[in-house]
This record gives structure tokens, sequence and C-alpha cells, in this order.
């Protein structure tokens, strides 16, 4: 008989670990995500939501400052800290709270953070400029915002034809030369969304791939804010309408706010979600698919996941309410502590034949030992995770519990290699689960 060792304990680990799934900072709201590819490495330049202090005066947008994160495989990612504060901009308004949606370039070895701003005097945004000489900073902040700007949400382009354009969005979309340090436009700003269908709102986001250059924005038809792209030869447009890369959010986070980025011959769509708010969007977190483009250079609709990209190995803590697919007739998630959202969720399955499934986990060249799930099922449950029709782990039977338990058990299979998991529950009823692992 199989031996099966139950660990009956209440465990406070949390949802953290080495695992690739949106969001991608799991530790803080994060949105307006820009991200750049600098030194081999992919840097995530971001707004950084907060609860504002001086509720509820300031139930809305409220930043404070900016924080960068690295990473080499979109899994872990690692926050290098703040980079620029309000109280630091020279011509910022110190109380402002409106650090909006910031980009960042490279040019002869030296950072351009670019970011928006309320200003000290008078109302609306500023856009500025901080320096440094490696993509985390320091940051100088420059004493004047540069002139001529005035909006937000700044996309900087470094084109094929040797200039350097900056976007920004203000009184519609503007896009002008800008000189090689930033400091000053080269021309007059041109309106860019004028020819295209009526509904842009924030956010553009313009990056060149062989030799075409493609607009993609924040564009408003229903109810909350798609993303949609236009294409064009020339940087400064005109522009011919394209389509939707993303549609809008089925639970109305009312912005989107996106990125490209082409990453070891893969692109990305960074974006951002109310994932640990649901209940105020204005507090969000940045997330991660891929996408993919036609021969013809037009993209393909990204499905928004709670997978994300990358791989996540079998030995950690597989938290399979970020799943692939599911069952939808039996399966909700819930946030395992609803006071602390950052520890994340679990994922319940309500009654037998309920299933969930996660894409890409990696067993390596070693069979596991065991199989732990962290679960709690009142009345016990039988469970089988299978790795395709016909191969499987279990069925298990986990012991009755009525609070969240790990119960180790013997795998009794021998498994190697990237496999997707398929979590079905063969009997039981509202049993929840928090995460899996093998060891
Ligand atoms: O984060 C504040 C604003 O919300 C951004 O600037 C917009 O693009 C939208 O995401």
């Amino acid at each position: 008989m199989r031996r099966l060792l139950i660990i009956l304990t209440v465990l406070t680990l949390g949802a953290m670990g080495l695992s690739a799934q949106n969001p991608v900072i799991r530790d803080q709201y994060t949105a307006d995500p820009t991200a750049r590819v600098f030194g081999g490495k992919v840097w995530l330049y971001a707004s950084h939501d907060i609860i504002s202090p001086v509720e509820p005066e300031r139930r809305w947008f409220c930043m404070a400052d900016y924080h960068v994160f690295s990473s080499e495989d979109l899994m872990q990612w690692t926050d290098h800290g703040v980079i620029l504060s309000q109280e630091n901009v020279p011509w910022g308004n110190p109380k402002g709270y409106s650090m909006w949606a910031p980009d960042c370039v490279e040019k002869n070895g030296k950072y351009y953070f670019v970011f928006p701003n309320a200003p000290a005097e008078g109302f609306g945004f500023a856009i500025g400029v901080a320096v440094a000489d490696s993509p985390q900073g320091p940051y100088k902040p420059r004493e004047k915002a540069i002139p001529g700007v005035i909006g937000i949400d700044p996309c900087v382009l470094q084109a094929s034809d040797g200039n350097t354009y900056i976007y920004w969005s203000g009184m519609g979309l503007q896009g002008a030369k800008i000189n090689d340090d930033l400091t000053a436009l080269e021309g007059a700003p041109v309106q860019l969304d004028k020819p295209l269908p009526e509904g842009f709102k924030e956010g553009p986001f313009i990056f060149e791939r062989e030799g075409r250059f493609y607009l993609t924005y924040p564009w408003v038809q229903d109810k909350t804010e798609t993303l949609a792209y236009a294409m064009s030869d020339n940087p400064l447009g005109p522009y011919e309408f394209k389509g939707i890369i993303m549609a809008q959010s089925p639970n109305e986070c009312w912005t989107n706010h996106h990125s490209l980025v082409e990453y070891k011959g893969q692109w990305y769509l960074f974006y951002h979600h109310n994932d640990y708010s649901p209940s105020f969007d204005k507090n969000r977190s940045v997330r991660i698919d891929k996408v993919i483009f036609n021969e013809d250079g037009t993209i393909q609709p990204v499905t928004p996941t709670f997978r994300g990209v990358g791989i996540t190995p079998a030995m950690s803590l597989i938290q399979i309410d970020r799943y692939s697919a599911i069952y939808h007739l039996g399966t909700s998630l819930g946030f395992m502590n609803p006071e602390k959202p950052f520890e994340g969720w679990y994922i319940s399955l309500a009654q037998s034949g309920a299933w969930v499934r996660y894409d890409n986990v990696d067993f390596g060249e070693t069979a596991p030992k065991n199989i732990t799930f962290r679960y709690k099922a009142p009345k016990g449950c039988k469970v089988t995770v299978w790795l395709g029709e016909e191969e499987h782990f279990g069925p298990y039977d986990l012991p009755a519990s009525g609070d969240f338990v790990t119960a180790k058990i013997p795998a009794g299979k021998d498994v190697t290699g990237l496999q997707s998991l398929k979590l079905t529950l063969d009997s039981g009823e509202d049993v929840k689960f928090d995460w899996i692992s093998f060891d």
C-alpha cells in the first residue's frame, strides 16, 4: 500500500517565490509598464500606484515615486528600489502624487528617464527628464521640464532614420522630433490621432519593426480601454488604423497601458490590470503575455492570461490559481487573505469533474519523489493530476480539513521534462487549492 504522508499543519507561506505568472510584481502595485532591453536584461519602468495617504480626497490615481525592476528570464524580477520621488523633482509639486506613465531610453551610454508630473505652479502635467549612467540610476532630474510638452504618458522612439522622436498624450496624441539629449523639441508637434478612428485616449507606445512604425494606444469604443494599433512608413505618420491588440477587460478596469518589446527572439506585450484591487481600478499590476506578428507585419490579438509567460519549475510552489485553462462550470478564485491581497489567491473546485490546467511546468531530468498539495477540503476529496489524456499522478485521497493544510504524498510516477498539469477533482465539494509542488 502506498505510504501516505500527511502533514496537517496550518502554514503561513506567502504566495511569492519563483514562478512565471501574472501579475509579475507581487508585493506592490505597478502600472503603465514600459519594458526596455538594456545590457541583455529587460528593464521595467512603471508607475507605482499607492493607496492615497490623504484619503478620501485623493481616491484617484496616486503615485509619489518610481521604482525600476529588471529580469533576465521574465520570471524573477529584481526591484532596484525608488529611482525618483516627487520631492526631488525641481520643477514639480512635491505633493502632487502625479508621477504617471514613464519611459526610459539609452543614448550614448546615458539613460534618460522621461516622466510626467504635476508642476509646482499651474495645473495639469508637464514632462521632464532625469539622467543616469546606468538603467537603475541614480537618476538626476533636470531643473526644468521639456518646454512645449504639455501632457502625460511620454514615449521616446530612436528611429532608424537617425532621429529621436517623442510622443505624448495632450489635447490628442502628439508627436515631434526632439534633440539628442532630450532637452528641446525640434519642430512643431504633429497631432497623430486625427486621421484615426475616434477613441484615442492616452498612453501611446511607438516602436519600429522591420522598417515600419507601429503606433499602439489605448482606444475606447465601448466601456473601457482596448489596446489598438496603426502602422506607417514614417515615425510622424500618417498612420493607418489596423485593429485591436487586446480587447477591453470584462471586469472593467478602466485603463490599460502597455508597451511591446522583443527579447531573446520573442515579442511580449507588457500591460496592466487591477488584479490585486478588484474593487478599485486605480491600483493596478503589471502583466506580460506573448505577442505574435503575422507575415504581413500585422499583430495577432493577445488574450490576457493569468498564466503569463515563462516556465515554472516543478519544485517551486506552483500557483495553480494563475491557470492556463479551467473548467468554467465549477471553478472560482478567492484571495487567501482578503485584507492582504499580495498573499495571493486560491482556486476553488466546486464539484467533481471540475479541473484547472497549468502549462509549462519543468520537471528537469530527475523524476519527483513526492507531490505536495496545499488545500482545504472540509469533507476530504480525491484528486488526480493529469499529464495528458492517459498519463497521470494519483488519484490521491486528501483527508478532510477545514483549514488550509499541506499533504505530502509519494508521487508514484516517473515524470521528467516540460509538462502541462491538469488537476481534476474526482470526488468532493468546494475544495480550495493554494498551490501544488513536487520534490
Ligand atoms: O497611471 C495613470 C494614467 O492611467 C496613465 O498615465 C494612463 O496611461 C493610464 O494608465
